[in-house]
């Protein structure tokens, strides 16, 4: 399937509508999260070889939030205990629709995956060895997110790990700016113009709601992780690795 170019924000839009992931988004989204995410195919690649090292035999592997399905065909290439799945969540239906026929052709291993349309809210979490909230948790409620972190804590088998990565927020303003200036500089990099960079900012700015990485930090040991590490960052995206 050829790629198709994001330019969803290309034109003036007279009234600015909060962004959702829809059918249009579907269509653009792996050169949108591409062009967007500085590291995006680093994260994904290395995401996969994490997950091989903790995935523990007879468990589930979640990968929440999990669009088009990227985290969960690097997982399934690389893992290799017996009896392991994968099990993706996702809310948008287009999104679940287009990973299930991206799913199909994935002829690169016979780890089982189920891909559900569901809020990630209320699905069960258990005998699991890795789960993955990438750019995922910064779309849910700020006031929900550390029972979602405590339900995946306990839903982890000891060993397990969880890996969250999001875009952050900093509490001075001189590297506030640093980094976005520098993340809006990627973007043009790769051909986003200013106003498709002002239009995306303010359709997202409701919607995904970033916080410091202390934030991160502390919400992860309330919720009973001992062991938490910075695997990875580009200027305001980061990714962590917890392990219970
Ligand atoms: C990737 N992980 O390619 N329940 C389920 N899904 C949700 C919820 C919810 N409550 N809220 C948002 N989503 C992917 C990228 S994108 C990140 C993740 C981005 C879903 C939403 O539908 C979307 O598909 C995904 O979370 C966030 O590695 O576009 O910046």
């Amino acid at each position: 399937m050829a790629k198709k170019l994001d330019a969803i924000y290309a034109s003036p839009l007279d009234e600015m509508i909060d962004f959702r992931f829809d059918e249009r988004v579907v269509d653009v989204f792996p050169d949108m999260i591409q062009r967007s995410v500085p590291g995006y195919g680093t994260m994904i690649s290395t995401i996969g070889i994490l997950a091989a090292r903790y995935a523990q035999e007879d468990s589930h592997c979640y990968d929440l939030g999990c669009s088009l399905g990227a985290v969960t065909l690097s997982m399934r290439q690389r893992i290799t205990k017996p009896n392991c799945d994968i099990i993706a969540i996702d809310n948008s239906l287009a999104m679940i629709e287009r990973g299930q026929q991206l799913l199909s052709s994935d002829q690169t291993s016979s780890i089982p995956v189920t891909m559900v349309c569901a809020d990630l809210q209320n699905v069960d979490i258990k005998n699991a060895s890795v789960v993955v909230l990438n750019f995922t948790l910064q779309f849910i409620a700020v006031e929900e997110r550390l029972l979602l972190i405590k339900r995946i804590y306990q839903g982890l088998k000891p060993g397990g790990i969880l890996i969250l990565s999001e875009k952050i927020a900093f509490d001075e303003n001189a590297k506030q700016e640093f980094h976005i200036e520098a993340h809006h500089d990627f973007k043009r990099a790769n051909g986003y113009s200013d106003l498709e960079i002002s239009q995306k900012r303010s359709a997202l700015e409701k919607v995904l709601i970033p916080e410091t990485l202390v934030s991160h930090q502390q919400r992860l040991k309330l919720a009973g992780f001992d062991f938490s590490e910075l695997w990875f960052q580009c200027f305001n995206f980061i990714s962590l690795v917890a392990i219970k």
